[in-house]
């Protein structure tokens, strides 16, 4: 065995997806604290990172304000902060498990993670700057930029946007620092937006501006890409912003291919998140014929993955087993059996098999 490589043969460290720009994820079968230490964390990135000089960078807070204003980082890290914990997940997640093969980078399990965010509550600056009345969304809008992929192609460079509705700011940080650090350049220094609960497109990196809105954003990121067809009220097909975690669960340990010796006790672990609260996680070692309640590890709390284990007594049969876990949430909802192609290649939280060898 290579010795920087762990016993499944999957390199320590962040695998590559795509060189340029990085993308990059976790191995999740390496799961282990609540928080995901910032050298592992996911990175994702539509366009090349962007050079940022802290002293003369400055954060606009404009729209439908009466007071615009911009503000630089130093004087942003004297503003009241906090600090939360809150799970990532990009929106790609688990796109190798789609058949047909999606477009689009290969993400495995590992396109998530959590971390401990430190910044300035988004109220703060809202409040500072006096947003009109009949504001409904705040935009994000950052300093990387680029031609994206997907059609229709916008008429030329665009820099990477999104809103959220007015209701979630009361929630969002602007956040400078990430697990107690200076947040690194990859994961978007000086500052980013964190907003819990959404996927990860959500949370702008390398914020350029936070712009007040009174009606909804239309952007490329916001209706052509984490979009989806959905109806408006008259049953037209109107595009959707992708928002809220979809309840799932992964299992990290055991990894795929396994093998795992016949008659011993085998500690089946892993994690569940959901924009709800994770209620219960199951796990089957039958390809789904039979389930039994898994244990949590974590107390629940709003937007944290909550890890999971099962102590699964591993049949004295050799062969092939096909593990699966699947988690329900406060709204009641489950993890269904397939994907759902309305949302193309993303928001994908159907049950994963595990396939073991037990010898
Ligand atoms: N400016 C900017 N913000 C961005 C992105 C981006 O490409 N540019 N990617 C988004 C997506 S799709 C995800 S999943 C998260 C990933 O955050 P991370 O790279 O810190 O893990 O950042 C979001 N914020
Ligand atoms: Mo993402």
């Amino acid at each position: 065995m290579n010795s920087d490589e762990s016993a499944s043969g999957i390199p320590d460290g962040l695998i590559v997806r795509e060189k340029e720009p990085p993308n990059l994820e976790s191995s999740f079968h390496q799961l282990n604290g609540v928080l995901t230490p910032n050298h592992l964390f996911y990175v994702r990135n539509h366009f090349p990172i962007p050079q940022i000089n802290l002293q003369t960078y400055r954060l606009a807070v404009g729209g439908a304000v009466r007071n615009p204003f911009s503000i630089g980082y130093e004087e942003l890290r004297t503003m009241p902060s906090e600090t939360r914990t809150v799970t990532l997940e990009c929106a790609g997640n688990g796109r190798t498990f789609l058949v047909p093969r999606a477009d689009g980078v290969q993400w495995q399990l590992g396109a998530i993670g959590t971390a401990e965010w430190t910044g300035v509550p988004l109220p703060e600056l809202l409040h500072r700057a006096g947003i009109a009345e009949n504001v409904c969304e705040i935009l994000f809008e950052s300093i990387d930029k680029g031609v994206p992929k997907e059609e229709p192609l916008p008429p030329g460079e665009i820099s990477f946007a999104r809103s959220i509705p007015i209701a979630l700011a009361r929630e969002t940080l602007i956040a400078y620092s990430m697990n107690g650090e200076d947040l690194l350049p990859e994961h978007g220094s000086p500052v980013r937006a964190i907003v819990p609960g959404q996927y990860g497109m959500a949370s702008v990196k390398w914020l350029s501006e936070i712009r007040a809105l009174a009606r909804p954003f239309c952007g490329y990121f916001q209706t052509t890409d984490y979009a989806y067809w959905g109806e408006d009220e008259s049953g037209n097909p109107e595009r959707i912003p992708l928002r809220e975690l979809a309840v799932k669960s992964q299992i990290a340990r055991p990894f795929m291919d396994e093998v795992i010796a016949a008659g011993c006790q085998y500690r089946v672990f892993g994690a569940a998140w959901s924009t709800a609260e994770v209620e219960a996680v199951e796990f089957s070692a039958d390809d789904g014929q039979s389930w039994r309640a898994a244990q949590f590890i974590d107390p629940p709390q709003p937007h944290v993955w909550r890890r999971w284990q099962f102590d699964w007594k591993v049949p004295t049969a050799a062969g092939g087993y096909t593990l699966k876990s699947r988690a329900t949430d406060s709204d009641g909802k489950c993890q269904p059996d397939e994907h759902d192609k309305k949302f193309g290649s993303y928001r994908i939280h159907h049950v994963l098999p595990v396939k073991v060898l037990v010898r």
